[in-house]
């Protein structure tokens, strides 16, 4: 039995020992710490000799850093293990134990109820110990013990971020059992109910992790919105195939009927989530999010409080974000070139040529146009990341909503560009803008003139709906593929390229100089391929749904089968997104969120782009396209068509309102019955205070006789002031006697 044994001094732990591997492994209080030292001083640390004088610069470097990399996670309480990972890394295995991850619960809900996020205090003192209600809520425990600075309890540890950019990644381990439980049983459900949801949260969680160590994001929340937006599509699906088989092109009451979808399923949808957030408990976290690890502050503020505020000029940052706009503008420009550039030769193409392949040769631009998207917008995708890591935001979600509405503005501009200047440039204005065209390239390149057909050109009006259908299944397929198989296939390619080297380089891997404990090394090899996956970015798979619906609410009557497609689709997709979790990523740090985040705004102004897209395109294409007064009236119909989506909005929103949801009523009711408990609590103490206890009186006696204004202290003795009322009536008494008003007296 060999393991990692480097020379003492690198590990600075001598007293780790290797117990023997549990047979029944838990996954709640575990986390792995991915260190990879092949940036410093690589051959030092595996211990080979003759080192040259540089090398052992860096072999103390790395030997520091390991050391502290432990101390700090030791300091935080948690338990660690080392083992050796895939080539140059590290994979340092954190536990928590019972006593700290009981207590690490306990703290958060406490947190919870100072924030109001729940509205009972869970009782107990500083040294409460719980057990977590479900798997999540204990990894999140021990996601905060290692990533939150120290101040706060963690380690500190905030993964390739500056002293700790060797550290790769910090991640939970998969809990392969229940993963292929839930798997199997999402499978077989054909319609999902909240309760599968709820196994997805106490899995993952409301929120996950992404790329950036404290990016947050939502799985069970994209799940119930996938859920929620696949049961609402078979209204339009079976609308759609109706209006296909019945109706004619550009169907009026398609569009007015998918417009009026869009709008309910929206409003619905805004009301499920603070449903669910309510259900989740996790209605208001946003309010106890920290710092990002990467926020630059300028100046510490201490609060009347005692609250350290972390400070960063509000102009300054202001000055920052307006620099997006000139970034969206050169982005667009460059994107509508690029669009422009491929429909201009997709146009010339159809009409240079007439043969057998002209239908797939005409829609072969679109199509690698399709493909090149998202590689295309990738790249800008880096440069709105780094500009919003320039803004310095301070909390993640802030951060996050603004990287949100860069990608997604550039989204929008590569996948809808195409389709709006076909239908609003090319069909209805071919016959100006292709002839030059023609003239040009003619001159360009004389050898071509022969080949362009001589007859005048005359739009091709199937155009759009061809377009529309290339776009939206090329990019459906698109991205099962880069979703679902690329990944596999990268990962599998890895696998053996990491096994070739292993076997044929002489490069320091770790691997092929230590063994594994035989008792381990099962356990020991699906860590290191987890170590190997990927993180999971949930902002992606919300962001493809979102286009999705894009599509439906700008383009719906264009094609009505379109949403049947993207039911199928979705149906398949919810299930594929699991799978793609469980296996080709990373467990999720299983961080919480209230909401699927900034989207919904998104959402809402697709519905909006989509009652002026829909009225448009209907107006222009279902009456005669000869009739040249269509473009008078376009701009009423689109302002008609506005206005009614307005007032539907405000309609169904006040009909949801009224309607209200399960859980906001569950929860008004029970804090009613919370404060009328307090009440009644109160009531019962004044009862009870009519018999004080002799030690309270004479508690109050003291503070009374204590106090200077003499007033309250004259009958300070019990009974005096009884006695001294008795008195006053006697004296009454008395003076009625004396002066012949006595009661006998009164009666006559
Ligand atoms: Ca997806």
């Amino acid at each position: 039995m060999m393991h990692l044994s480097p020379p003492e001094p690198v590990l600075g732990k001598p007293g780790i020992k290797h117990s023997p591997q549990e047979t029944d492994q838990s996954f709640n209080d575990k986390y792995v710490v991915l260190y990879d030292f092949s940036g410093i001083g690589a051959k030092a640390s595996l211990g080979i000799t003759h080192l040259p004088s540089d090398t052992c610069v860096e072999y103390e470097a790395a030997t520091k850093e390991f050391n502290s990399l432990l101390d700090n996670l030791e300091a935080a309480g948690l338990h660690t293990e080392v083992r050796p990972g895939y080539d140059q890394t590290i994979l340092v295995f954190v536990q928590a134990s019972k006593q700290l991850l009981g207590n690490t619960v306990y703290k958060s809900r406490v947190k919870d109820w100072l924030y109001s996020i729940t509205q009972a205090h869970p009782g107990g003192d500083k040294d409460t110990v719980v057990p977590g209600w479900y798997e999540a809520e204990d990894i999140l425990a021990v996601y905060h013990l290692v990533l939150w600075p120290k101040e706060m309890g963690g380690a500190g540890i905030t993964p390739q971020v500056g002293q700790w950019k060797n550290v790769k990644s910090i991640f939970p381990l998969h809990n392969e059992k229940v993963n292929q439980s839930l798997l199997r049983h999402l499978s077989r459900r054909f319609i999902l109910t909240v309760e599968d949801f709820d196994h997805i949260r106490d899995l993952l969680g409301s929120k996950v992790s992404s790329r950036e160590p404290n990016k947050f994001e939502q799985i069970a929340f994209y799940f119930a919105f996938i859920q929620t937006y696949l049961m609402f599509l078979t209204f339009p699906a079976i609308t759609g195939v109706i209006t296909w088989l019945f109706l004619p092109k550009y169907s009026l009451a398609y569009a007015i009927l998918t417009s009026v979808w869009c709008t309910v399923f929206l409003e619905y949808w805004k009301l499920r989530e603070v449903d669910l957030s309510i259900r989740w408990n996790v209605r208001g976290v946003s309010k106890t999010e920290v710092n990002r690890p990467e926020f630059k502050y300028e100046r510490l503020i201490v609060d009347e409080t005692g609250r350290t505020m972390h400070y960063f000029t509000k102009s300054k940052q202001i000055a920052r974000q307006l620099l997006q706009i000139p970034f969206i503008i050169v982005a667009a420009a460059a994107l509508g070139a690029i669009i422009c550039c491929v429909f201009a030769v997709e146009v010339l193409i159809s009409e240079a040529f007439e043969g057998p392949y002209l239908f797939y040769l005409e829609y072969l631009p679109t199509i690698l146009l399709a493909v090149a998207i998202p590689y295309i917008s990738s790249s800008l995708e880096g440069v709105a990341k780094l500009l919003t890591e320039y803004e310095n935001h301070r909390t993640a979600d802030q951060h996050e909503m603004s990287l949100t509405q860069k990608i997604f503005m550039l989204s929008i501009i590569t996948n809808y560009l195409p389709i709006l200047l076909t239908a609003f440039v090319y069909v209805p204005f071919g016959d100006v803008v292709v002839p030059p065209l023609k003239r040009v390239l003619q001159r360009v390149i004389p050898g071509l003139e022969p080949r362009f057909s001589t007859r005048a050109f005359r739009p091709d009006s199937d155009r759009l709906r061809n377009e529309v259908i290339a776009l939206t299944v090329t990019g459906q397929l698109t991205s099962f593929f880069e979703e679902n198989i690329l990944p596999l296939l990268k990962h599998q390619f890895q696998g053996w390229y990491r096994e070739y080297r292993r076997t044929h380089s002489k490069d320091a891997m770790l691997l092929s100089m230590v063994t594994d404990d035989p008792e381990e090394a099962k356990f020991l090899k699906t860590c290191r391929n987890q170590a190997t996956l990927l993180q999971y970015n949930v902002q992606e798979d919300i962001a493809e749904l979102v286009l999705q619906f894009g599509y439906l609410a700008l383009f719906s009557p264009v094609w009505p089968l379109i949403s049947l497609g993207f039911l199928i689709n979705n149906w398949i997709e919810l299930r594929s997104d699991f799978g793609k979790i469980c296996i080709e990523c990373k467990r999720p740090a299983p961080t919480r969120a209230e909401r699927i985040g900034p989207w919904v705004l998104s959402l809402d102004i697709l519905t909006w782009l989509g009652s002026i897209s829909t009225a448009a395109i209907v107006h222009l294409f279902h009456f005669d396209e000869a009739d040249s007064g269509r473009w008078v009236t376009l701009p009423i119909t689109i302002f008609v068509s506005e206005h009614i989506l307005l007032g539907l909005r405000a309609f169904t929103r006040c009909i949801f309102e009224r309607l209200g949801s399960v859980q906001i009523r569950k929860e008004r009711n029970e804090r009613y019955a919370r404060r009328f408990s307090y009440l009644e609590q109160i009531e019962a103490n004044k009862r009870a205070g009519v018999n004080l206890s002799p030690a309270e009186r004479e508690r109050r006696k003291s503070v009374l006789v204590a106090s200077t204004d003499s007033f309250w202290t004259k009958q300070i003795d019990d009974g005096m002031s009884a006695a001294a009322g008795l008195r006053l009536i006697g004296l009454a008494r008395e003076w009625e006697e004396k002066n012949g008003y006595g009661p006998e007296k009164k009666k006559v």
